[in-house]
């Protein structure tokens, strides 16, 4: 059984996608990050910087439970102890985690930071807007490339598809225009339709609240 805290945001999708891909045990232990549950001792013990997801796995080689935090790390957890979407071969392994390394470094963070300064920042500061929400268009061009020539993003269906994919919708949810970046578009079709993917979406849908951005307030960023 794995104990899985988190809570209905990009980086919490991306393990439940996974866990529902694997069809492992598990149970959901919501941590309610707006309300300040991720600073409780207890998920501190587990998470120590304070943020979800985090798992404990209770079902161990050798026995003892092992927790883990970072959902990169997590990710990658999973798929050694399960031997899927993530292959054995050097040269294929280290597509894959490149593309991992990309997600968790760039991707997410700067979807992350046009977020917050589109949609919660009590100021609209225009020079931080247009600054992450510039970095985040330019990052899903470089993946609408990579998916050019490429069913999935490191070829095969891989831990990298799994990251990615939750924060590739960031844009729909904060309102941030992007080109018709058509690769893109037909890949994020192609995850949709996978039912363990739509059914890790489905994470908590009673904390999934979705209030629209105030679009009037919004400066002109340049690249519409
Ligand atoms: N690099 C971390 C980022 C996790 C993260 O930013 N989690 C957010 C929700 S998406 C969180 O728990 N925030 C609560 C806080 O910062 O206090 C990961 O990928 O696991």
């Amino acid at each position: 059984m794995i104990d899985f805290y988190t809570w209905p945001t990009p980086n919490g999708f991306k393990i439940s996608i996974m866990l529902e891909e694997l069809a492992v045990e598990y149970r959901t232990i919501p941590v309610n990050i707006g309300a300040g549950e991720q600073f409780n001792p207890d998920f501190l013990r587990v998470s120590p910087n304070n943020k979800i997801p985090a798992i404990v796995d209770h079902d161990t080689a050798d026995g003892q439970s092992l927790s883990i935090f970072e959902s990169g790390a997590i990710l990658m957890y999973l798929a050694e102890k399960t031997g899927r979407l993530w292959p054995v071969d050097t040269r294929q392994r280290y597509r894959v985690a490149q593309w991992l390394m990309w997600q968790m470094a760039g991707l997410g963070p700067m979807l992350g930071q046009s977020s917050h300064f589109r949609r919660a920042a009590p100021e609209k500061l225009a020079y931080a807007i247009e600054r992450y929400g510039k970095e985040s268009v330019r990052l899903l061009g470089v993946l609408d490339q990579a998916l050019a020539d490429q069913e999935y993003i490191a070829g095969e269906y891989s831990i990298a598809d799994v990251a990615c994919y939750p924060w590739s919708l960031s844009p729909a949810f904060q309102q941030l225009p992007i080109p018709d970046f058509t690769n893109l578009k037909r890949w994020q079709t192609a995850m949709a339709a996978r039912p363990a993917v739509n059914r890790g979406m489905r994470l908590l849908p009673e904390f999934q609240h979705r209030p629209p951005v105030d679009t009037a307030a919004e400066p002109d960023i340049g690249y519409r």
